[in-house]
């Protein structure tokens, strides 16, 4: 591995962020099946669903569903799923971990957070179907609603 997007222990990442290992030179698919994404999630792993794909030097890996918010996940490439030209596998299972971005409760960006953002999901209820609503939607249920005010309400800033 040359170098990874996100690198290894980055913190703050996107939570749509597609993940890139990059080689130093030209790989091929040889089995991306031994690529695999897992989750901490309340100190449980879990396998992430990915698709995978080669291009060029490239191995990118891209989660099915957004990532989870102040997360880490960590990739996970076993020996032989790339290979290298002219023709060797690389013999080493390589990892990095990252950990996403913390959801952001200021949702109109004034720098705190309090009732006006409270008042801010309030005006986006209902089902998420822009970005505004998927912002609002902080407890990421696919729905706005008086759940995600109480959720805000429980992270104020006092
Ligand atoms: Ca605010
Ligand atoms: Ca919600």
């Amino acid at each position: 591995m040359e170098y990874t997007i996100p690198k290894d222990k980055e913190t703050g990442v996107p939570v749509d962020t597609t993940i890139t290992v990059s080689y130093n030179r030209r790989v091929s698919q040889n089995n991306l099946e031994q690529v695999y994404l897992r989750a901490r999630i309340d100190g449980i792993y879990e396998v992430v669903d990915i698709n995978t794909l080669v291009d060029d030097k490239k191995l990118i890996i891209k989660p099915v569903s957004e990532l989870k918010h102040d997360t880490k996940y960590t990739v996970i490439i076993y020996e032989g799923a790339v290979k290298g030209y002219p023709d060797c596998t690389y013999a080493d299972t390589e990892t990095f971990s990252f950990t996403t971005e913390s959801i952001c409760l200021d949702m109109n960006d004034d720098g705190i957070v309090d009732i006006l953002d409270m008042l801010w999901i309030a005006s986006k209820i209902g089902p998420v179907n822009n970005s505004d609503a998927g912002r609002a939607d902080v407890n990421s249920d696919d729905q706005v609603n008086v759940l995600d005010i109480m959720f805000l309400s429980q992270n104020l800033v006092s």
